[in-house]
């Protein structure tokens, strides 16, 4: 089948909204590098859609330059002209500005994904990554997508689904429903046995919405019903399931990955307690103040949960600390996380590379023992936001931009002097990286690194993370996830 046939063969294709397929945009490739693929590379994509933008959208396209693979990009009319599309093979508009007409729309990537002639579609994360539905359409359209199967997903993006399959692999959940919950007087009934607070939670949750804490009886009668409207709203499943409240938890994740083949591994953990309203401002591996023996039963925790749930591919684990390094698992990110180069710095494994041979199908060989946890490793996010008006968007033309460098330094971004930041998307703009020996050292390069940074032109989350290297709490390696919010009044908190 023609590109053409496929696009106007497709019931809902790029045609179907009037002025859509607004233009192919061929993009010469300015580097004109191809690396040689090592073994297996007969089953090797040649070509892979990147149906993102922004940061992680350059990130894949450079994984696949790296490994010799052609990329084809897509971009929204509000990202056309950007300037990484041109680092891509080529580049193909599917829609408006807004991320529901765009990023987010599955038959404009498929009929994407068949002109630009690709055999796998990278999600990165956010947008498509995480809809099962999206991996099943691919399939049925022979078209790889990498990441795990549309049935794991399904199973382990359902939170309380995920909690019976932890249980299942002997992985410590926190106490509470075991199960939806189906009337008032089992949540009162399951609160008294478990005490109070509890948390309600919605099992399609996400970012905390869905979630109310029941401090008694009466709370607990009001939040569940406010807890499955939201839901029911939000993600068009009411379902609620409740859980004893852990108190001020950290917040500590196990990165994982497993082949097609039954081979799976952790790459050690990252600790992303510190965060303002569920959004991630810092991220490190390996977790301050961890005890060996905790980190180790929490990884390998991790990989019995994976296997058990026949996982494939880049995923996450997330679990909760208490004060006494009990850990209890919560739910799983079935994608590549923003935060992934921690973890690829303190390995030395490329995370995006490894997913795209995976899903091509190739084997991982290592030994667990080998996969080494090096120095220390920490990401600061930097986004376009004004922490003096609320954390407001900060979208605009950067009219001066001078990035760090040098030993230890990592510049993760799209973004370059004279780009604009659009308004209709995650206000991400790039993720600084430093890796060092120790902890310490890596906290005195990131002041370094955050000290040469200039941003002009848009307001940057750049000061508050300046603040925070400067916390004696932080380089203690003593906050949790209401660290910001208890302390910081300035951030919104109520200090
Ligand atoms: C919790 C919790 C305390 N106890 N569960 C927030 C969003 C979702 N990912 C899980 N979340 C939490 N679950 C129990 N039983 C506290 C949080 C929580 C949190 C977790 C991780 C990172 C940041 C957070 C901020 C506030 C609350």
């Amino acid at each position: 089948m023609s590109p053409l046939t496929a696009l106007h063969s497709r019931p809902g294709g790029l045609g179907c909204s009037g002025e859509t397929l607004c233009n192919t945009v061929l993009a010469l490739n300015p580097i004109g590098l191809q690396v040689a693929l090592s073994k297996n590379s007969e089953k090797m994509f040649q070509r892979i859609l990147v149906a993102n933008r922004g940061e992680i959208a350059l990130r894949v396209i450079r994984a696949c330059r790296d490994l010799g693979i052609q990329s084809v990009a897509v971009f929204s009319q509000a990202d056309r002209g950007a300037h990484y599309l041109t680092l891509a093979d080529e580049a193909i508009c599917i829609g408006p500005p807004a991320a529901a007409d765009s990023y987010l729309m599955i038959n404009r990537i498929i009929s994407a994904a068949e002109i630009g002639n690709v055999q796998a579609i990278h999600p990165g994360y956010g947008f498509l990554s995480e809809n099962s539905h999206f991996a099943e359409v691919c399939r049925t359209c022979k078209i790889e997508f990498i990441g795990p199967s549309h049935e794991a997903m399904a199973k382990l993006g359902d939170k309380v689904s995920a909690k019976l399959i932890a249980k299942e692999a002997n992985v410590p959940t926190v106490p509470g429903s075991d199960g939806l919950l189906t009337d008032e007087n089992e949540a009162i009934r399951i609160a008294a046995q478990i005490g109070y607070p509890v948390l309600i939670k919605a099992t399609a949750g996400g970012g905390g919405k869905g979630m109310r804490i029941g401090t008694d009886e009466a709370s607990l009668k009001t939040g569940l019903k406010s807890a499955a409207l939201e839901a029911e709203s939000a993600f068009k499943n009411g379902g609620v399931y409740l859980e004893k409240y852990i108190a001020r938890p950290r917040h500590v994740e196990v990165q994982v990955i497993a082949d097609l083949h039954g081979n799976a591994f952790h790459l050690w953990e990252r600790d992303c307690s510190l965060q303002r309203r569920h959004q991630k401002l810092v991220e490190e591996s390996p977790a301050p103040n961890l005890p060996q023996k905790v980190r180790e039963a929490m990884c390998a925790a991790a990989v019995r949960l994976v296997k058990t749930a026949g996982y494939t591919n880049a995923g996450t684990c997330e679990f909760l600390v208490d004060a006494d390094h009990n850990f209890y698992f919560i739910e799983v990110n079935a994608r590549i996380q923003v935060e992934h180069p921690v973890s690829e710095l303190v390995t030395g494994i490329d995370l995006v590379q490894q997913q795209i041979r995976i899903a091509s199908g190739e084997p991982l060989t290592w030994k667990q023992k080998s996969i080494p946890c090096s120095g220390s490793a920490i990401e600061v996010r930097i986004n376009a936001e004004d922490p003096a008006n609320n954390f407001r968007g900060s979208p605009g033309k950067i009219t001066k931009l001078r990035v760090p460098g040098g030993p230890g330094v990592r510049w993760d971004s799209h973004v370059h002097e004279g780009y604009s930041v659009p308004p209709y998307y995650d206000s991400l703009i790039g993720k600084l990286i430093v890796h060092r020996p120790t902890r310490a050292e890596s906290i005195a390069t990131m002041r370094r690194a955050l000290a040469e940074f200039c941003v002009e032109g848009i307001k940057t989350t750049i000061p508050l993370l300046r603040e925070i290297f400067e916390n004696q709490d932080f380089i203690d390696g003593n906050v949790d996830t209401t660290y910001i919010e208890r302390t910081w009044s300035f951030t919104g908190g109520a200090k």
